[in-house]
């Protein structure tokens, strides 16, 4: 994104907007924590076995301030902003600790505070600092993150990036009907409503066509299209790319100077006030993807999971937003990409895992030309729910995982009932990541048969007394380490 991002009026409210945070900051201080990914990577969950952990004193040997013991308190606080819907914390842990069953669907933006009081590592600073610190966690949609390299592009330039990728690979068959009925309007002449509704709809079933579960490929621009929210029908979500933009100025009137207002219209909506007011005040950053599900969809997912991937860490691109950097005095300096459910591979694969995810962020950044600084990859499980065991089977020792299938979930001919426990041997991811990859040579990459089963989160473990112990999880405490450790020195 150059520097023209956003006019200087939005430069200006933003160094504002940053300036209150600033001296609320000097009163109580406080960390703006973005936890985003694709839908259904699992930002609801983490976000509520962190909290879960951190107020019920979870097992975090790995988060030092925890286990030092100098965290003294830990509760929720009321957010600061009046404007954002509040994280339903309570309602998500309703859900997964005392219904067994994974939260909603969330859709939007959200905001929940935690303050910890802590006694400083070091003496001097001891004397100095009050030992509090508020973290406000943001949870909101990968896919919005995806529009914002949109503010740099005009319409010629989107319609001519969308067009091309939707002509290849599957794309290619998803956008089928789309395509060809962009190319049989004429948009140079006059625009009407219908025109605009057909295409723009049509649009919209290609971008969904490709998040099916089938294919699950990552989604695209704008972001918007897939979870419209209450912007529903408005003229700012009714517009479509088209297959050829000249370069003149289109016709007044046309269907083109039509499509053309209204992608300026969602970029300055949709696109420039969550750059405003959220993104843009973010302090740290965990950026959750589902590497197992690209994996099992094989190479086209995991291909397609790591452009996404690209265009998620461009927008923390230190030094691309200069202008703005320069205004705002600060800017996220630590992005932490988590491979999520990992607890779905038994531990022999975890750290594999977090090959492979490192694999997909270098190649990646490599893409985007940004050195790695600031950006540190892990595989976690935020809900472990399976445990570990072996099996003996013609005399070889299988590793297995042990939890409860949702019910409907299918292992051959067997259908579970959501009561019923069972064994699975879930697979091994490969040792090299290369495999994965198709190499400079060309070579067909080679994808593993994971068994890929749905389980209902754990039964919490009790202590002798009854007391409920918190949601166990799979190097959660590395995240938060890594995230927050500095902040609580
Ligand atoms: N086994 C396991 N499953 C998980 C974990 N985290 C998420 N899931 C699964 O992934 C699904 C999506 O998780 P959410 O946290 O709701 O994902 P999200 O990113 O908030 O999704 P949206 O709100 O739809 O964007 C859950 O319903 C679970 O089935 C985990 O740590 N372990
Ligand atoms: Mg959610």
């Amino acid at each position: 994104m150059p520097p023209s991002l956003t006019s200087l009026t939005d430069d200006a409210r933003i160094a504002l907007d940053n300036l209150g945070d600033r001296a609320s900051s000097l009163v109580n201080p406080s960390i703006r924590l973005g936890v985003t990914g694709l839908s259904r990577a699992g930002k609801t969950v983490f976000i509520s076995s962190l909290v879960h952990n951190l107020l019920n004193g979870g097992r975090l040997p790995l988060f030092e301030p925890v286990r030092s013991g100098r965290v003294s308190r830990v509760r929720l606080e009321p957010q600061p902003d009046d404007a954002i819907p509040r994280f339903q914390y309570e309602d998500h842990i309703q859900a997964l600790v005392r219904e067994r069953v994974w939260p909603d669907s969330t859709r939007a933006i959200s905001e929940l505070r935690i303050t910890l009081d802590y006694q400083s590592a070091s003496g001097w600073s001891r004397m100095f600092s009050r030992g509090r610190l508020s973290i406000d966690i943001v949870d909101y949609p990968g896919e919005w993150l995806l529009d914002l390299p949109l503010l740099a592009q005009d319409y010629r330039t989107f319609s001519a990036n969308t067009v091309s990728l939707a002509r290849s690979g599957v794309r290619a068959e998803l956008s089928r009907e789309w395509l060809a009925l962009a190319e049989s309007v004429d948009a140079e002449a006059p625009g009407d409503e219908m025109a605009a509704r057909r295409l723009s709809e049509a649009f919209a079933a290609y971008l969904k066509a490709c998040k099916s579960d089938e294919r699950s490929l990552s989604t695209l621009p704008p972001g918007r299209f897939l979870m419209p929210g209450d912007l529903d029908g408005s003229p700012a979500l009714t517009f479509s790319p088209l297959p050829y933009v000249p370069e003149e100025r289109a016709p007044k009137g046309s269907l083109r100077a039509m499509m053309e207002r209204r992608y300026e219209a969602y970029k300055s909506v949709v696109v420039k006030p969550f750059f405003r007011e959220h993104f843009a005040r973010l302090d740290r950053q965990i950026v959750l993807i589902d590497a197992l599900q690209a994996i099992n969809r094989g190479e086209e997912a995991v291909h397609d999971l790591e452009r996404a991937l690209g265009d998620v860490l461009a927008c923390f691109r230190p030094g691309t937003n200069s202008l703005l950097s320069s205004l705002l005095g600060r800017r996220i300096d630590k992005v932490l990409v988590a491979a999520t459910k990992s607890d779905h591979l038994h531990h022999e694969s975890h750290d594999r895992l977090e090959r492979i995810t490192a694999r997909l962020v270098d190649r990646a950044i490599r893409r985007i030309g940004m050195a790695g600084a600031g950006i540190e990859v892990m595989a976690i499980a935020s809900v472990r729910a399976t445990r570990e065991a072996t099996v003996t089977e013609g005399g070889h020792v299988l590793p297995v995982i042990v939890g409860t299938p949702m019910a409907g979930e299918t292992i051959g001919s067997e259908v579970f009932d959501g009561l019923r426990k069972t064994a699975v041997f879930p697979g091994d991811l490969p040792a090299s990541p290369d495999v994965l990859f198709r190499g400079a040579d060309g070579g067909q990459p080679e994808f593993p048969e994971i068994n890929f089963v749905r389980f209902r989160p754990p039964a919490l473990e009790e202590t002798s007394g009854g007391l409920k112990l918190s949601v166990p999880h799979i190097r959660l405490d590395r995240a938060l380490q890594f995230l927050l450790g500095d902040r609580l020195a």
